[in-house]
């Protein structure tokens, strides 16, 4: 027999499944619109995924399989929908893939199915997160996250240290992925990566981060590409560099890609996250740069500083102080959907479109790296905006 309380559980669920959602007035910068309330939660899980509904064999109603958060998530327009591949975390640490699908990317986002597996081709893989999706030009979807193990180097007194692998699946329905060799790399470890939706030269050209340990990059010097052949060997020989950490930057410590770049008319977009480190511990934020139509090894546009940054209760969670992005969603009226998550623990959405971005990217000041340089550029600012203050207020006088 059902539980009572599980009908208790579904209606609270479900109020919280149809609230709309709002742009939030409190944050303006020209380029984004955040919202309200996080696209998807904890709370969004279903609830028969976390509780065994049988009133004989839990008599207390208790959450058998807690879910600690839900961020994370790639993204993709399929058949009219705004799909989100979800980092769902449970209370045990193990993170899973779970699809949830919206009819207008801001609201009303529902889990579906179950959650998703595929091939289990490696054994030694633990734990698997961060789910990039692009569609690219030769038909099928991939899929591209991070897959970690235990790294079997390490003495035996630790019990931590990770490795962090490159798992590649292929699908063109979102229902069935057929799981791909991971990426071979001259880096001894790989996250945030991810594929370019066309060929280059006519080869797959992936975005990598190359790096020597688990957290740190060590000598990995930033965001770096590198061309496949074929994918079902995938092997990059040469990894090329193409956004390096620089000192006194918002992305001294480490830099990565988000998802796949979208292209437009003056080059491919791309946004990724930098990390500094700070007293209080690792700050992560957002920001943009463009490549290249062509060549899109080669950065052409590099607005200084960041696009967004922990708000407000954005920057309180599991991991505080984390903005992190691995889906972006364009549709056909050229309006763009960035979901990023706070604090490894919720997922946002923030909206945007093409020609504003393009408009960020190409008429900001472009990033300086001296005090100096910002106070110059910003006194430029400000002597343009008094001279046309002063213009103006002769006309009105
Ligand atoms: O905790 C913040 C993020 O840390 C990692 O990202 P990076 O490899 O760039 O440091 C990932 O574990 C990511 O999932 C997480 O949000």
């Amino acid at each position: 027999m059902i539980h009572e309380q599980y009908y208790k559980a579904l209606k609270k669920q479900e109020k919280l499944l149809k609230e709309k959602n709002k742009p939030n007035p409190d944050f303006d910068n020209g380029v984004f619109t955040r919202y309200r309330n996080p696209v998807l939660t904890a709370d969004h899980v279903p609830v028969s995924w976390r509780y065994d509904i049988n009133k004989s064999s839990n008599p207390f109603f208790i959450e058998r399989l807690g879910v600690n958060a839900a961020f994370n998530a790639g993204a993709i327009l399929h058949e009219g929908m705004y799909y989100l591949c979800v980092r769902v975390e449970g209370t045990d640490r193990k993170s899973f893939f779970a699809l949830a699908s919206s009819k207008n990317g801001i609201e009303n986002f529902r889990f579906q199915g179950q959650p998703l597996l595929w091939e289990d081709t490696d054994p030694s893989e633990t734990n698997v997160y961060d789910m990039r999706l692009v569609r690219h030009e030769d038909g099928y979807i991939y899929g591209f996250y991070c897959s970690e193990s235990k790294d079997e180097t390490a003495p035996a007194y630790d019990s931590v240290s990770a490795t962090a692998k490159v798992g590649i699946l292929r699908t063109k329905d979102l229902k069935t992925f057929t799981r791909l060799p991971n990426l071979i790399t001259p880096a001894r470890q790989e996250r945030n990566v991810t594929l370019h939706p066309e060929f280059v030269q006519g080869k797959y050209l992936l975005y990598t981060r190359p790096q020597d340990g688990f957290i740190e990059t060590g000598s990995g010097g930033g965001i770096a590409c590198g061309f496949v052949d074929d994918l079902n060997d995938p092997r990059i020989e040469r990894e090329i560099l193409i956004d390096e950490r620089r000192y006194h930057t918002i992305y001294e410590l480490k830099n990565g890609v988000g998802p796949s770049p979208i292209k437009t008319a003056k080059g491919w977009i791309h946004f990724a996250h930098g990390v500094r480190n700070t007293a209080s511990g690792l700050r992560y934020v957002l920001y943009l740069f463009v490549t290249d139509l062509k060549d899109p090894t080669k950065i052409i546009a590099r607005p200084s500083g960041y696009l967004l940054a922990p708000f407000k209760e954005e920057r309180v969670g599991d991991v505080s102080n984390v903005l992190f992005t691995n889906g972006v969603i364009v549709n056909e009226k050229e309006e763009v959907f960035l979901y990023y998550a706070s604090s490894d623990t919720r997922l946002h959405v923030a909206t945007s479109t093409i020609p504003i971005l393009i408009d960020y990217a190409f008429n900001s000041p472009q990033e300086v790296y001296r005090s100096r340089d910002a106070v110059l550029k910003r006194q430029e600012l400000i002597e343009n905006n008094l001279a046309l203050i002063n213009k103006e207020s002769d006309k009105s006088i």
